[in-house]
């Protein structure tokens, strides 16, 4: 396969001049599989390893490496970096924002001992490291319309606390040892595969139940404004990130995002595909959530060094989805 000159600036840093090898943790939450598909396009089926706890489906298992990988077990980890020879970590598995304060014990183990196992080993082994942050990673204090790349965080949530912790732990390690540790904030990613306990995750599941019964009952209220990127943006900003030469890179975490809109604008493009649409608001927990998070997220700062830009805006995202999740699940 012909690489471009990205990909050769990638292969480079292996110092084979061949492709990275790349472990994905979490693999089978929202962004998982998608992520596999495209790297595994840019380098190959075997290059890439997808890895969770969870049992894979036949489908998961024939498009490429599928391993069981503990990220709360350090020296499972070391094993699979050492017989696989893994050159780059995409770290996933995280517990999000309203199911990880259902359940803050987890949250803790698996969004900080499971960060700083993963990061501790990228050091030992001198891996590069994306540890995806979010929204989420500021709070009340925070401006929220526009939302710039270093501002006050103080989130209130243990997502975005584990997340803050990440962010810095990360820019630390870098600091400290050299790590190549790289984070993307991203704001409410929209895909037809299902997530599971986010604040954003609204603006999933009205396609489905949209496209299934006509009808959505939201939990935040119809004016909530949050950022917003359709899956294929979010992937494309992480690997263009991933593939950019260290020394382009001022920061080791930027602000991403594609656009932002609240439930009554979905609303509104959604009604043109289901015509007798019925939404009802019933805001719950997770509005206070939403109300300490961005309103609109400045990512000038991505734009500027590595180049970052969207495809995606509210029209085309409501149309893709609206394919995605006809095609997929009705
Ligand atoms: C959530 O809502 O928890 C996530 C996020 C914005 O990080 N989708």
């Amino acid at each position: 396969k012909s690489s471009s000159i990205l990909t050769q600036y990638a292969f480079k840093h292996t110092g084979s001049g061949k492709p990275p090898k790349i472990l994905i943790t979490g693999g089978l939450g929202q962004l998982g599989i998608e992520c596999a598909k495209l790297m595994r396009n840019e380098y190959g089926d075997s290059n890439v390893i997808l890895s969770d706890i969870i049992k894979p489906s036949d489908a998961v298992v024939n498009q490429g490496p599928y391993i069981f990988a503990d990220i709360l077990d350090f020296k499972g980890l070391q094993k699979i970096v050492v017989d696989h020879r893994v050159d780059w970590i995409i770290h996933f598995s995280a517990l999000l924002s309203a199911i990880g304060e259902q359940n803050v014990p987890l949250a803790v183990r698996v969004n900080i001992e499971g960060v700083h196992n993963v990061i501790e080993l990228a050091k030992q082994y001198n891996l590069r490291v994306f540890v995806p942050s979010t929204i989420g990673a500021f709070g009340p204090d925070s401006p929220r319309n526009p939302t710039p790349n270093v501002t006050v965080q103080r989130p209130r949530t243990i997502y975005g606390v584990s997340k803050v912790h990440a962010e810095l732990i990360g820019e630390y390690y870098y600091h400290k040892f050299g790590l190549d540790f790289r984070c993307l904030r991203f704001p409410g990613v929209i895909s037809s595969d299902p997530p599971g306990g986010g604040t954003t995750d609204y603006a999933v599941a009205i396609f489905h139940e949209a496209l299934k019964s006509g009808k959505y009952n939201c939990y935040l209220k119809p004016d909530t404004r949050l950022p917003m990127m359709y899956i294929e943006d979010c992937l494309r900003s992480l690997l263009e990130f991933m593939r950019a030469p260290s020394d382009q890179l001022k920061r080791r975490v930027y602000n991403v995002t594609a656009m932002s809109f609240t439930p009554e604008e979905l609303v509104d493009k959604l009604s043109k595909y289901v015509p007798d649409l019925h939404v009802t608001y019933n805001p719950d927990s997770r509005q206070d959530i939403a109300d300490s998070w961005p309103q609109v997220f400045d990512d000038s700062e991505a734009r500027r060094d590595w180049n970052w830009k969207p495809k995606y805006d509210l029209d085309s995202l409501v149309d893709l989805m609206v394919r995605d999740v006809k095609e997929n699940y009705i």
